[in-house]
């Protein structure tokens, strides 16, 4: 089914959520509503789910990828929800109404956080509302848990994109801002928490006689995000280009990191966590990574430092499903370093029994610090200044 298969290449692309909910399941709903789908994106930036299957999206994310550390963690207690009707549901049947619901008991729905977060009752409107559609407004149910959203002419491939505010109870153990990734996909918080119970999200389409409600759990994350909350990141690292093609799956916490922070002029440096695969599937399946493969404007300014094999090179690595934890390859990605400042990119690219993978990286080649490194609390200075000396 078209839909299907294009909500799973944009999850290949994106690795966000994307949650498809496909078909009515009534005989005399089935008439009517034929064709009937929707599908979400959940992610930090508005801006990136915007441009998914546009020619720009690859620089969107690069750029909208190179954020302060802090600032993201402000993102992910804020995400954005994409809300796209599939094009092949009927002419004349339009999405009334979108309810997700935190399953999870210490967090609920806010209304913002501080006053700049401009917050219409519960949600935040963006720019990117296709034409046609409005936002009629939002409520919150009295456990301030489900949220629903109402709408007009969200019809047939047309989309919107809204934030939510996830809020926790007053406790002084919880983390003030949390990530949406525990909020709603139920990430433990630490390896000795299992996961918890992931959001439901609930459709409800119209034809202006009849409706029909569709009701689908998010996708459960089940280990400890890499960043996140007060785990920050470090400065100098770039969080997440999420890619998760089909049975493989890069990591196991935030799928990839390959993009870089800035760097100085004249700088190497190397990822701490780069590139990583995991054949997902069961137990007994196996997955060759034969080699890789730098392509790319930059392609000769990256390289590997943990292997030996040179581009093209037998890498004889084969990963068995089951265990995708401890079967996982690591590619740790150093950028060479540029005489000038500006931004280079390069596709790291590893050819497997299960096709290309492709991973996009970039370093941000700068003369001086940008002013968002004002922004940085003490611990985050410090963390930059450590890292100065060892140079
Ligand atoms: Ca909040």
């Amino acid at each position: 089914m078209k839909t299907l298969h294009e909500t799973r290449l944009l999850r290949r692309l994106i690795g966000l959520i994307a949650v498809i909910c496909c078909g009515p399941a009534l005989d005399a709903e089935a008439e009517i509503l034929a064709g009937t789908a929707f599908s979400i994106d959940i992610g930090s930036s508005a801006r990136v789910l915007n441009a998914i299957g546009t020619p720009q999206y690859n620089d969107i994310l690069m750029s909208e990828s190179c954020d302060n550390p802090h600032l993201r963690v402000r993102k992910n207690n804020v995400p954005a929800i994409k809300v796209s009707v599939a094009d092949t549901t009927t002419a004349g049947v339009q999405l009334t109404s979108f309810s997700l619901a935190i399953n999870s008991d210490p967090y609920f729905f806010g209304t913002g956080d501080v006053a700049t977060d401009s917050f219409t009752d519960f949600i935040r409107k963006t720019t990117y509302i296709d034409a046609g559609v409005t936002i009629l407004g939002s409520t919150l149910s009295p456990d301030l848990q489900t949220l629903t959203v109402n709408f007009d002419g969200l019809t047939a491939g047309k989309s919107v994109i809204f934030n939510v505010d996830l809020d926790v109870v007053d406790d002084p153990s919880m983390f003030l801002f949390p990530d949406y990734r525990v909020v709603l996909n139920g990430a433990p918080v630490s390896a000795f928490d299992p996961p918890t119970a992931p959001a439901t999200i609930s459709g409800t389409f119209s034809d202006g006689l009849m409706e029909l409600s569709q009701s689908k759990d998010l996708d459960q994350q089940t280990t400890v995000p890499a960043y996140f909350n007060e785990h920050l990141r470090p400065y100098h690292t770039m969080d997440t280009i999420p890619v998760v093609p089909e049975g493989l799956e890069p990591g196991m916490n935030d799928p990839v990191k390959i993009n870089f922070e800035e760097v100085a002029v004249n700088e190497m440096t190397m990822l701490l966590q780069a590139a990583k695969i995991a054949n997902t599937g069961d137990t007994g399946t196996l997955v060759d990574v034969y080699s890789y493969m730098f392509t790319g404007a930059d392609a000769g300014l990256f390289k590997i430092k943990n292997r030996t094999e040179a581009p093209g090179e037998d890498l004889g690595i084969q990963l068995e499903g089951g265990s995708p934890t401890d079967m996982m390859a690591t590619f740790d990605l150093t950028f060479m370093g540029a005489g000038s400042p500006g931004m280079y990119s390069a596709n790291f690219v590893l050819k497997t029994s299960k096709g290309d993978m492709e991973f996009p990286m970039m370093a941000m080649v700068r003369e001086v610090p940008e002013p968002s490194t004002a922004l940085l609390t003490l611990a985050g200075v410090g963390v930059a200044a450590a890292w100065r000396r060892r140079r």
